[in-house]
């Protein structure tokens, strides 16, 4: 089995190259695939290490695209299931030149809605060392966050590092209260959680990093949490109390903000796995969402090992 697991819907984007158009007033669409847990993968893959994805796809023209798009990326495709009935999830997304982009889902009721939980039970964990988990996958449906909690039920029971982004979507969940007591509880499983400075406003009422972390360290699993300060950087705080801040790379251009807490997970991850230290795990997590923000796609930015060395060294920092 592969080091890395994770469970997601892949979502197919149309990403419009109209700058600062409304949705609906766009005319130019570049098909590309996103999906939170899908970029995550893609860019562990991209740092040299072995990724499986759990997920379920439509069979329709988006869902062989799809596939296709993960297969060549090199990520394990084993357990991605295809729904004769169910379309593959899909979107569009704004082409911003300030903030973030605006996007529209068409997910409710698509294929990974669907994904059964007797498939969780199947996936092979033996050799998983890092699972990484999200908000996202919870919020598309009720079949699918029983899947979850299936899989995250296994995970505990094997004792298998965990990593946990809530990755606030507030329009995919059936409401707000729903949204913040599934994710609240569903964190306290994750050995190591990841929540955004301003998801902490929305999940427990406060941007105060100490006060997140302190609110997920309260997790019978939780370890250690991060609280991603944006382009500032991160704060992160461990179970025996020590705290300390890392500081975030100044980009000149940022492209499109789109998969930076995604690239910040694989970069933490891919780090553990080499053996490296937490704070160089966070470092290499800001170097990734660093790099994701200067390209326009969801997942094109994550570098191969040479390209997050030449970072490096321009920046004038090193991984201990
Ligand atoms: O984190 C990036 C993702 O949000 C993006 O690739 C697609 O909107 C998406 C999602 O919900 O996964």
């Amino acid at each position: 089995m592969s080091e890395v697991i994770t469970v997601g819907e892949p979502v197919v984007t149309f990403a419009s190259t109209d700058p600062d158009a409304s949705l609906s007033d766009a005319e130019h669409w570049v098909k590309i695939l996103g999906g939170a847990e899908l970029n995550v993968a893609i860019g562990v893959k991209r740092l040299g290490h072995s990724v499986e994805y759990i997920s379920r796809v439509g069979q329709d023209p988006l869902g062989d695209y799809a596939i296709k798009t993960i297969q060549s990326h090199q990520v394990g495709s084993q357990y991605i299931s295809t729904d004769p009935t169910y379309w593959t999830g899909h979107q569009l997304k704004q082409l911003v030149t300030k903030g973030d982009p605006l996007t529209y889902n068409y997910r409710t009721n698509s294929a990974a809605a669907h994904l059964s939980a007797e498939i969780m039970d199947q996936v092979d964990l033996n050799g998983v060392k890092i699972a990484h988990m999200s908000g996202i996958f919870p919020a598309i449906s009720s079949v699918a966050e029983k899947s979850f909690r299936s899989l995250l039920k296994r995970l505990v029971a094997k004792d298998i590092l965990t990593t946990f982004d809530p990755n606030l979507r507030p329009s995919l969940w059936s409401s707000q209260e729903k949204m913040i007591k599934t994710i609240n509880e569903l964190a306290g499983a994750a050995t190591i959680v990841l929540p955004g400075v301003e998801e902490g406003r929305i999940l427990m009422g406060s941007a105060d990093p100490e006060a997140i972390a302190d609110f997920y360290l309260q997790g019978e699993r939780t370890k250690t949490v991060v609280v991603k300060l944006g382009p500032a950087g991160v704060y992160v705080k461990n179970q025996d109390g020590s705290a300390y801040t890392v500081n975030g790379f100044k980009v000149d251009q940022v492209v499109d903000t789109v998969g930076a807490g995604d690239g910040f997970a694989l970069g933490v991850i891919t780090a553990l796995l080499e053996g490296k230290s937490f704070k160089s795990a966070v470092l290499r997590g800001n170097a990734v969402g660093a790099l994701q923000v200067q390209t326009p796609g969801d997942n094109d930015g994550y570098p191969t090992p040479a390209e997050l060395n030449a970072f490096y060294q321009k920046e004038g920092v090193s991984e201990d």
